[in-house]
């Protein structure tokens, strides 16, 4: 099975909320492991950056105003299809319509405060990781228990 790497912000209500470690927790717990993890504060150039796609929605000055209202904790997690899993754990962009028992669903109401970002796919995971990191802050390491979580 692939071993993948994708970005996850605790986004500005998360922070606030005082839910960065059980986002963290809720990610480690299912078998992802932390490579790198940082506290910032985004800028306008950052959130255009991150969000590029979508910069011409109507809902973007409202995601503008929010993503910069806070510092955030951008993580990279690595593992078993882990952009898959992340995306999974997060949920539904709508909490109303994410599933119980993921970050959004429990622990969410609003659709633009949602908690939580993961990369939607193995080639942007890369992109946006080096928008937050550079190389040498994102570390390679195994941890004996992932023969537990794995098998290999
Ligand atoms: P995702 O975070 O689940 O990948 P996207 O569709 O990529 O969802 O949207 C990025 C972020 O933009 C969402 O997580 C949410 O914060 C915000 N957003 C998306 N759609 C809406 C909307 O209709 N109203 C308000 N905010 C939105
Ligand atoms: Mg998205």
């Amino acid at each position: 099975m692939s071993n993948e790497r994708t970005l996850v912000l605790v986004k500005p209500d998360g922070v606030q909320r005082g839910l960065t470690g059980e986002i963290i927790s809720r990610l480690e717990r299912r078998g992802l492991r932390v490579l790198a993890a940082k506290m910032l504060q985004p800028d306008e150039a950052l959130t255009r950056l991150h969000y590029a796609a979508h910069v011409d929605k109507g809902f973007f000055p409202g995601l503008m105003a929010f993503f910069t209202s806070s510092p955030i904790m951008a993580l990279v997690f690595e593992g078993q299809r882990a952009v898959e899993v992340a995306r999974q754990v997060s949920g539904a962009t709508d909490p109303v319509e994410a599933a119980p028992g993921t970050i959004r669903g429990d622990l969410a109401l609003d659709k633009g405060q949602n908690l939580i970002h993961a990369s939607d796919g193995v080639e942007a995971a890369v992109e946006e990781i080096a928008l937050y990191f550079r190389a040498d802050e994102v570390l390679s390491y195994e941890r004996d228990v992932d023969r537990w979580i794995t098998g290999s």
